[in-house]
């Protein structure tokens, strides 16, 4: 049995307990941590934890511990998953890696230094069945070669009371920028970002376009005051075609002369199999130390900073902004396969 501890016990935190409790046959929960030890017992009680604690350090040293799960605020997320390398344990660290692509840097050059990869990133949307597919009908000759991929990420409110546009590229954009460079197997090299007018003060839409290495142009909105529902949406278009997002809804409801689907509330629910899958594939490279074929690393998340502070950049200047980043090192090469 691999023994699972997960530091954060807030949104996040609850939900990859419930996962690991309900989904994770092989795994136990061994430690719940939080600063706040009343609300990590009561996420602890209420999935059968072995135990409580409010200090990450001591938790990630146990002996007790095989692995970590990182569901601490964005700050923790490089110095907690860097103290996981450290100690020789693996660890699921909830995007992003750091918001800063030089912190990110510092998780590579630990990791690196060690000999081995530790860190896999919480960028669940690789394993989202529409995302598979979309990268499959891509790869197999379906489409042709890749023109544009638009994206639209709403939520039905912002999150926090001071979240801001930059933040709608800085915390939810990222999603976005990793998944689009998995699925079209490029790199960005550029970003412009403007916003709408909105007649009141809520955080308006941010509209991103992007230009990669290939020659590809990416439209990427992020809306989060969209307030109808968590809507995320995805066309890739090739030379010879095009694979769009179904709207994912179990069923539809048809009553008094109309026809309706529900929207989930917000990505919990939307994304929950393949946080499932996500959190499995963690569970293999723990017990195997072989690093899944399509999960995301350390390396993507220094990329997906590198764009998200270029995007930030260019909404902040009104300007296109050339995105930059180092060449991937072979040590993060790896073999990029199927899904799980
Ligand atoms: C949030 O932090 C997430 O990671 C969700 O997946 C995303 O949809 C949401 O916009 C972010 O705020």
């Amino acid at each position: 049995m691999t023994r699972l501890a997960i530091i954060g016990a807030g949104l996040m935190g609850e939900d990859h307990a419930s996962i690991v409790a309900r989904d994770l046959p092989g795994a136990s929960l061994q430690v719940v941590c939080d600063m706040d030890l009343a609300r990590a017992k009561a996420v602890a009680s209420t999935y059968g934890a072995a135990d409580v604690s409010d200090s990450p350090e001591s938790v990630i040293a146990r002996a007790d511990v095989d692995a970590v799960i990182v569901a601490s605020p964005d700050f923790t997320h490089a110095p907690l998953s860097k103290a996981c390398i450290a100690a020789g344990k693996p660890v699921l660290c909830e995007k992003p890696l750091s918001q800063s692509s030089e912190d990110c840097l510092g998780v590579l050059k630990a990791e690196q230094a060690a000999g081995r990869q530790f860190v896999m990133l919480g960028f669940m949307r690789r394993y989202d069945q529409a995302y598979i597919e979309m990268r499959a009908a891509l790869a197999n000759g379906t489409l042709g070669r890749a023109l544009m991929m638009h994206n639209f990420h709403r939520n039905v409110e912002t999150p926090a009371a001071d979240f801001t546009g930059a933040m709608a590229i800085t915390n939810s954009a990222p999603h976005e920028f990793d998944i689009v460079r998995h699925v079209l197997g490029s790199e960005f090299t550029s970003v412009t970002a403007m916003q709408p007018r909105r007649s009141d003060d809520r955080v308006a839409p941010v509209v991103m376009v992007l230009e990669t290495r290939d020659g590809q142009l990416v439209t990427i909105e992020v809306n989060n005051n969209a307030a109808y529902g968590y809507d995320v949406r995805a066309e890739l278009v090739g030379e010879a075609g095009s694979v769009a997002m179904n709207q994912v809804a179990y069923t539809r409801t048809d009553r008094k002369l109309a026809s309706s689907t529900r929207y989930d509330a917000d990505w919990r629910g939307r994304y929950h199999e393949a946080y499932v899958r996500q959190n499995r594939d963690f569970l293999r490279f723990v017990e195997t130390g072989t690093f899944p074929a399509i999960a995301s690393s350390s390396w993507d998340g220094y990329a997906a900073a590198v764009v998200a502070e270029a995007g930030a950049h260019a909404l902040a200047t009104g300007q296109r902004q050339t995105i930059s980043m180092m060449e991937r090192p072979a040590f993060y090469a790896g073999v990029k396969g199927e899904a799980a």
